[in-house]
């Protein structure tokens, strides 16, 4: 099967951690290029030609750039179908579906959005305090709601899907945010611990640099 050429921007400790998981799951050779979030690079004239929404991750196969996180799992998945990273059966796929559009559109650009970037909600700065309250109440939602759903040692089916590093991502973010999540979410604490050790997962966030 042809195989194209696959690059992939990245930004440490960010939500391209899920592709960065996929693309070493699926053992195809990639370029990652970092892009510090903090230094602002995806506002540079640069990468707003590769992505106008300034936005990481990003990954291009040959000349087609793609953006999103269920998007990218999506492409990564086509290339290594044996795999099922997106769900081997027609219900797991859905399942990881229903999983990705939650945590993209609900938890990350609502909950998370609301926590770190207050400003895409409301201009006032005075009232940016107000906004990152309700987005912790909803994000302790969330948590709850993962806490009470999740199965071992995969979130969905019997191998590891796109599902599994975006659950990650929001763990670290808890953790880094004054979430108690060991003791206020024990499933979803015992889940992370041990698709820590997964080898892919290993491998990318120490390409990445994080950690748990
Ligand atoms: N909906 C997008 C969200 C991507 C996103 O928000 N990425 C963040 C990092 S987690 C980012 O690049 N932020 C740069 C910024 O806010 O300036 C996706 O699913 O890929």
């Amino acid at each position: 099967m042809y195989m194209p050429d696959i690059k992939f921007w990245y930004g440490p400790g960010s939500c391209s951690l899920v592709p960065h998981v996929l693309l070493h799951e699926s053992g195809l050779p990639f370029t990652a290029i970092e892009v510090s979030i903090s230094k602002l690079e995806t506002r540079t004239d640069a990468f707003s030609r590769i992505n106008p929404k300034q936005r990481v991750p990003v990954i291009s196969l040959d000349e087609s750039i793609i953006t999103e996180v269920p998007a990218i799992a999506t492409a990564i998945s086509h290339l290594v179908p044996e795999l099922g990273l997106m769900g081997k059966t027609p219900i797991e796929q859905v399942r990881v579906m229903e999983w990705l559009c939650w945590l993209s559109g609900e938890l990350h650009g609502q909950c998370f959005g609301g926590l770190f970037r207050p400003e895409r909600f409301i201009d006032d700065p005075n009232q940016f305090e107000a906004v990152q309250s309700k987005a912790r109440n909803r994000i302790i939602d969330c948590f709850k709601t993962i806490d009470s759903r999740l199965s071992r040692p995969f979130a969905v089916g019997n191998g590891l899907t796109a599902v599994d590093p975006y659950l990650l991502v929001f763990y670290r973010w808890g953790s880094r945010n004054r979430f108690d999540m060991s003791a206020q979410y024990p499933a979803f604490t015992a889940y992370i611990q041990s698709i820590a050790a997964y080898p892919a997962i290993v491998s990318a966030m120490g390409e990445d640099g994080s950690t748990l």
